[in-house]
């Protein structure tokens, strides 16, 4: 057994050659890469299983307010690496794997990383999880434990192929089944009414269908602190006992028929971000988790020998967007129908719990489920939040009386056409606080989908602008720039970034420093490069500028303006084959929604006009194109880090926050963007002068679409545009076929509510500076650290201590 006291390479090597035995029962000499893997990362494990251990006993002993994260979406990334970056052994583990005839590097690339999330959302999750245990912040992170998470993303023929996402196929050290502590949650069927010994009339659910969740936990290990929080993923089973009667009744196979339903809960991840599937799995998902969540809580709470009226005093739970926003039902239910609460003291315990936070403004974002949907899987919730919303709409007669339309406006049901649970309505009116992820998003979100939630309860909004971990994104994908810090400012930056990362600024004008820099952002292109060309068999040369823009494909996020500046740069070069231009690479990655055909055709798109430019020898040293297949957690390790331009360039008021570009500017890439999201306070923090900014504002966004956008007057008053146009709808970028691309240039031309068009020529005269900054190396190095300086506001850090001052104090 390895000890924290004598972590030496010879008892770490032996650690791992005992786990190989012992855990695996492998010999050396006939262990494989993944044996080898598998018995360093349950020698790691063990490490943390103290801290983990000890952490339990702070939980259910101590008086503090315990964080449950609720979220369907936990996008951690591999483990190995982080971890071992965070109890600082990284160096003896990688001489103790060299001795062992392996290779550390190897080892880490290979570990297959839990994709449980889509994009930003599940990735924020895991930044705050990441905090909180650096802060030494008592937390739960609840979810799902899905079989398959985001699926692999393969380019076929320019197009993106999705194949499943087997991450469990070769088993999961880091994980710990409880299969003792198990919830059963029921589904379905009908709700009767009883009277209690006291003569209350009750609500009897009766299901006709129960299913068991299984707890797995995952130890979230704080950044060189001695804290461990919890990850508890459940996992569905089927319950026998249910089936029982029809086991009974001589139907076996139809029993083991209905288990397999069960199980299908967690099986797979919806790829969907930003568009809602009106699918009951998806929902049975949802009340799934976090029943077992809440049920789980209220079990930690009484062996807390706490009193149940005290449960807001000791947990906070936090809505990762409207996915768990049933948790609000369900705690009412918890609470009246199983604890016999009066309605009053319960509804009073659960606003004071929960808070929720929005991520997305895009209409076909916000969660609303079809009524019957609704009321044939979830009958008693049905019924509470009719309660809810019967009480609740009496308050806003009261403060305005005579208002239809208002009332109508904030209901929890939506009654305008078909009838549908508005879950924003049931999580605003069911929380204490509300908070969007940006400044920018949280105004915007007071003044249109919340507006009437903002005149009505405006102390219940705040904001708070996300961050991410310097830990992952700095010390763990960067080294290079991570020593080069730490030798001029120290090592407390990692842990303090917003209050000691600004002091590296001083070496802004340092030309050491700046050859430092540029070294280390050369190296890391380098590495990127063998990536892409690994992966895509397509060179590119580190020499040139690396133009970067990763992110789930959608058309807010505009990855086609991106595209017409490519084909832009390529027609002047062919009008003019003498022209000056700056070498540089496109660098593309991300997943589109297998049911988002636009989406799709935009990565056909990038392909299509990759093939034609990284072929054509007249570009030949000027430009490149790579679309990086399976962009994710672990590729992306290798992107951020390699970029010295971030795109972030989604229509202004349509991204709410965005993270990737915190990303970047962390890594000393420098920004181009639109004034959108979190974009709005990096431009602030780094100073406008060392940001490329272009287009519409929100609000000229805004007055655009009221008045009437015509995308075809913008083409009529600008020739280059209208050739860009043309050169895609000739075929040129479709082997002739002039039918592949046209739907994208009939949404460009008719109907965009992206306003692609009328950004053109400010992005493409933008990209002009860019270039011209970029040929200064001196200036573009000194901008580049000042990014990196200055970006200390948009450590995850900073954000989950304001979660805890703004909302979780209760
Ligand atoms: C099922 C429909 C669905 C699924 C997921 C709708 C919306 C989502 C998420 C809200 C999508 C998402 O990840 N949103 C992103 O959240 C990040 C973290 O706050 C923000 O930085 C991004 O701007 C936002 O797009």
């Amino acid at each position: 057994m390895l000890a924290q006291q004598d972590l030496s390479v010879e008892s770490i090597k032996q650690a791992i050659l005992d786990n190989l035995a012992l855990a695996l029962a492998r010999q050396p000499r006939y262990a494989t890469r993944h044996d080898w893997y598998t018995a360093v990362a349950l020698t790691v494990r063990s490490l943390l299983a103290s801290y983990w251990y000890a952490g339990t006993n702070v939980r259910t002993e101590d008086r503090v307010r315990v964080v449950a994260y609720l979220s369907a979406e936990f996008l951690l990334g591999p483990h190995l690496h982080n971890n071992l970056v965070g109890l600082g052994i990284y160096s003896q583990v990688e001489r103790a794997v060299t001795e062992l005839g392996q290779d550390l590097g190897d080892l880490i690339w290979d570990e297959q990383e839990p994709g449980l999330g889509n994009g930003g959302l599940g990735r924020l999750a895991a930044c705050y999880m990441e905090s909180m245990a650096t802060q030494q912040m008592a937390a739960i992170g609840y979810g799902i434990r899905y079989e398959f998470g985001i699926f692999r993303q393969l380019i076929r023929d320019g197009a993106q192929v999705e194949m499943t996402d087997e991450w469990l196929r070769l088993g999961n050290p880091w994980e710990i089944a409880r299969p003792e502590n198990v919830y059963l949650v029921q589904f379905g069927g009908s709700v009767e009414s009883y009277t209690d010994d006291s003569g209350s009339v009750r609500a009897l659910w009766l299901p006709d269908r129960i299913v068991r969740g299984v707890a797995y936990d995952t130890p979230v290990l704080g950044y060189r602190v001695p804290w461990v929080n919890l990850l508890r993923l459940w996992r569905a089973q089927a319950h026998e006992e249910f089936n029982f009667q029809q086991f009974n009744a001589g139907n076996y196979y139809g029993a083991v028929e209905d288990m397999v339903q069960s199980e299908n809960i967690s099986k797979v991840l919806y790829p969907n971000d930003e568009q809602v599937e009106g699918k009951i799995l998806r929902l049975e998902q949802q009340y799934f988790f976090v029943s077992c969540s809440l049920q789980d809580m209220l079990r930690l709470h009484q062996l807390r020998r706490r009193a149940l009226a005290e449960f807001h005093k000791y947990w906070a739970i936090q809505l990762n967007d409207t996915h768990p926003s049933i948790g609000i039902a369900e705690l009412m239910r918890l609470l009246v129908d199983v604890n016999q609460f009066a309605w009053n003291e319960a509804w009073d315990i659960t606003r004071r719990t929960f808070a929720y936070t929005n991520h997305t403004l895009l209409p076909e974002a916000l969660e609303k489920w079809p009524l019957p949907i609704f009321a044939r899987l979830l009958p008693r919730h049905l019924e509470i939040i009719y309660e809810i919303n019967r009480r609740f709409l009496d308050q806003v007669r009261e403060r305005a009386p005579g208002d239809d339309g208002r009332l109508a406006r904030l209901s929890i049901i939506d009654e305008s056409g078909d009838k549908f649970v508005r879950m924003a309505h049931l999580a605003a009116v069911g929380s204490h606080k509300i908070n969007g992820v940006a400044e920018l998003h949280s105004e915007l979100l007071k003044e249109t989908v919340m507006r009437d939630f903002a005149e009505l309860q405006p102390e219940k909004f705040t904001n708070v602008t996300n961050g991410v971990t310097p830990r992952r994104w700095m010390a763990v994908s960067n080294p290079g720039l991570t020593y080069l810090i730490t030798s001029k400012i120290g090592d407390g930056w990692l842990s303090h970034l917003e209050r000691d990362l600004r002091r590296f600024e001083e070496c802004a004008d340092d030309e050491e420093v700046q050859d430092a820099v540029r070294l280390i952002k050369y190296a890391n292109k380098r590495r990127l490069a063998e990536m892409i060309e690994r992966t895509t068999r397509i060179k590119v040369n580190p020499e040139s500028m690396f133009d970067v823009q990763t992110k789930r494909i959608h058309e807010y996020k505009r990855q086609h303006l991106n595209v017409l500046h490519i084909i832009t740069l390529y027609e002047r070069i062919k009008h003019d084959p003498g022209l000056e231009v700056l070498p540089r690479t496109f660098v593309f990655g991300g997943k589109a929604a297998p049911g988002y055909a636009m989406a799709k055709l935009i990565i056909k798109l990038i392909n299509a006009v990759g093939e034609v430019v990284n072929q054509d020898p007249a570009m030949r040293g000027r430009l490149k194109v790579a679309f990086v297949p399976d962009f994710n957690v672990k590729t992306s390790q290798h992107i951020y880090p390699a970029a010295d331009l971030s795109e972030q360039i989604s229509t202004a008021g349509k991204e709410a926050s965005g993270t990737g570009n915190m990303k970047f500017s962390l890594n000393g890439a420098l920004t181009i963007g639109t004034l959108d999201g979190a974009n709005v306070e990096i431009r602030q923090e780094v100073g406008e002068e060392n940001f490329f900014l272009f287009g519409m504002t929100a609000e000229q966004v805004q007055a655009l679409v009221r008045d009437g956008y015509h995308p075809r007057e913008y083409v009529a008053k600008n020739p280059e545009l209208g050739e860009v146009l043309n050169l895609i709808e000739s075929g040129a970028f479709s082997r002739g076929d002039r039918q592949t691309f046209k739907p994208l240039l009939d949404s460009l031309l008719n109907h965009d509510p992206f306003l692609v068009l009328a950004d053109y020529q400010s992005y493409v005269n933008c990209q002009g500076e860019v270039s011209k900054v970029y040929r200064d190396e001196r200036r573009w190095t000194r901008t580049s650290i000042l990014n990196i300086a200055r970006s200390g506001k948009f450590s995850s850090d900073r954000a989950v201590h304001e979660y805890r001052e703004k909302i979780w104090r209760g």
